[in-house]
């Protein structure tokens, strides 16, 4: 039956991707509320259910949607999600922020991969992968489901658009700048971004890995049920707008069989739709036992928007 759906943070780059989202694949929606703060209240918004005006936020009309789709900061996740969510009359809340990616019971989903789990679990709150983990798996689940996993590295090449539509302003307003002989400033990256490779995202943590960096092990041992899986991972961002890209090697449990590793790919439900996969090859290091390939996707769908929809295509 319909849903009465509602999206949180409508005017960030990933709820205005979710809006768009659920229009584009005719979800049904029997209402469309959209969510964000007070300052945006009252602007009128496009979606597939015609033009709507964005709502203030607040606990009481999030409730009396079915489905609540969260693109906001984590702060604000843990704040509001569980309050959302819990009990009697709680809506189904998809969360795009890491607050609750780690938590036991709140399972983290990628749902080409693992939305059984999630339906088993019968959860109210599910938390969206970070976009670097989740273009990574979709290639990576179906190999392992063919030759199995014993250890990851990965490198990512990560479009602005991860840091939101200030992000990719910066990175734009920053071309322009640098093209017209002027320099660039920043305030959302770590340094200048325009024709620059930067190996810093997220906070550095003890272990000197970064915060996203980290993510990519942490949830990928969730999302693939393989708690103890070696993943190394060094992630960079770099001057493109919106597709994160990815060189990833693996050893694998069983040898490599080169014809069986493109069909399991070209079988993969969403490999080249949102996820491309290319250059897979058996490499050097782990003779047989080993492959090396490049991904690449559109990090604001399969990143977040696409992602969160089809979760609750496979869940609600
Ligand atoms: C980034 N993965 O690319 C982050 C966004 N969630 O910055």
């Amino acid at each position: 039956a319909p849903k009465k759906v509602g999206v949180v943070g409508v005017t960030g780059a990933v709820g205005q991707e979710i809006v768009a989202v659920l229009g584009e694949r005719g979800f049904p929606v029997s209402e469309l509320r959209l969510f964000a703060s007070a300052r945006s209240a009252g602007q009128p918004m496009e979606t597939g259910s015609g033009t709507l005006q964005i709502e203030e936020f607040s606990l009481a009309a999030a409730r009396e949607c079915d489905i609540v789709f969260l693109a906001v900061s984590g702060d604000f996740a843990l704040e509001w999600a569980e309050k959302i969510s819990e009990g009697e009359g709680g809506a189904l809340v998809i969360d795009n922020s890491s607050a609750f990616r780690y938590k036991d019971g709140v399972p983290l989903v990628v749902p080409e991969i693992n939305a059984e789990a999630a339906r088993r679990a019968k959860a109210k709150l599910i938390a969206n992968p970070n976009c670097t983990t989740a273009i990574a798996l979709m290639a990576l689940a179906p190999l392992h489901e063919q030759f199995g996993t014993r250890r990851v590295i990965m490198s990512t090449y990560q479009a602005a658009s991860g840091a939101g539509a200030p992000g990719m302003a910066e990175l734009e307003e920053g071309t322009k700048a640098m093209a017209n002989g002027g320099s660039a400033s920043n305030e959302v990256f770590a340094h200048p971004l325009p024709f620059n490779v930067i190996p810093h995202i997220d906070k550095f943590l003890d272990d000197k890995y970064t915060k996203e960096e980290r993510k990519v092990t942490w949830e990928t041992r969730k999302i693939m049920d393989l708690p103890d899986l070696p993943v190394s991972c060094t992630c960079v961002r770099i001057p493109t707008l919106r597709a994160h890209a990815e060189a990833i090697t693996i050893e694998t449990e069983k040898p490599v069989d080169l014809d069986k590793a493109y069909a399991a790919l070209n079988a993969a439900p969403g490999v080249t739709y949102d996820v491309e996969v290319g250059r897979v090859r058996k490499n050097d290091v782990f003779g047989d036992n080993g492959l090396d390939l490049f991904v690449c996707g559109d990090q604001l769908l399969r990143g977040a928007a696409l992602n969160a929809v089809l979760i609750a295509e496979a869940v609600a």
